[in-house]
């Protein structure tokens, strides 16, 4: 079911908010006018999925964060995420893109992440790292939402890796004690971490998830066949940060920004439907 109005209770941005000022002397057009805008508002609100073909590869990319690799020469970008509420709000503030390959073994992630204070806290398996910024995975390999993954790295590479058994809205549970099995990532940083006194350029993610890490919790084809469908997302939490004594920490107070590739229609990665599909090819 589409929500177009999402959850996030946020004023009418003025200019929007004049458009429609009500004026009896309005000329019909205009009126047929604000319709028409009313309608694409609305329709804004369900935008449609993001789709992407994952191109087989002869050569694995080696796991080392930096995405120099010749194998994703050959990839293709995904679209720049923007918000998670979609083309209604604000385009992002740094870009985020993406790349997938896969082969016999692995299904191959790689995101690039512009970022001028590339900074990181945690550093335990399965601490919440979205408490940092993040890059987050999110995969159902038959789109039935349900046993579907989710992983989160920070810049230091700290993985938070889960099973959601259901959605949450469907009372899960998660299960965060979860870990991928044979899992292997890594992060690179275009700058210097956890350093304020100089400007970023960003920061990479590579990761190999093996076909095995799925057994068990989907009926499809491990190693898909080409064709194959699968629905993904990719987000990333952003929070707005302050400086004290050459340390990052986070506005007290101040909400997360959510940028994703598929846009969700409203704050909740938690809804398979409205992620993407992801086609095998050759
Ligand atoms: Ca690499
Ligand atoms: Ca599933
Ligand atoms: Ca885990
Ligand atoms: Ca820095």
């Amino acid at each position: 079911m589409c929500h177009p109005l999402g959850t996030g209770v946020r004023p009418m941005p003025s200019a929007i908010y004049r458009h429609f000022h009500y004026s009896p002397y309005r000329p019909l057009g205009a009126w047929l006018a604000c319709l028409a805008v009313l309608t694409i508002a609305f329709l804004c609100g369900c935008e449609s999925r993001r789709s992407y073909e994952c191109m087989r590869t002869e050569s694995a990319p080696e796991i080392d964060g930096r995405l120099d690799d010749t194998p994703w020469q050959r990839a293709a970008w995904t679209a720049d995420f923007v918000d998670i509420e979609g083309a209604k709000r604000p385009t992002p503030t740094y870009r985020t893109r993406a790349k997938m390959l896969w082969d016999d073994q692995y299904l191959y992630i790689a995101a690039e992440l512009e970022e001028p204070h590339v900074w990181a806290t945690l550093r335990e398996r399965d601490e919440i790292v979205f408490n940092d910024n993040d890059f987050e995975i999110f995969i159902d390999p038959d789109g039935d939402t349900e046993n579907y993954v989710e992983i989160e790295l920070n810049a230091l590479g700290t993985i938070f890796d889960l099973l959601l058994k259901r959605t949450y809205r469907d009372k899960g549970p998660a299960i965060r004690e979860w870990n991928v099995p044979g899992l292997r990532s890594a992060v690179a940083v275009d700058g210097t971490l956890n350093d304020p006194s100089d400007r970023d350029r960003g920061w990479s993610v590579e990761a190999a998830i093996p076909w095995q890490a799925f057994e068990g919790l989907t009926s499809v084809k491990l190693p898909p066949e080409a064709g194959d469908v699968w629905r993904m997302n990719f987000s990333r939490v952003e929070w707005e940060h302050e400086i004290h004594q050459g340390k990052y920490s986070r506005v007290p107070g101040r909400p997360e920004n959510n940028w994703v590739w598929s846009p969700q229609g409203l704050i909740d990665m938690h809804v398979p439907n409205r992620w993407g599909d992801v086609t095998f090819g050759d």
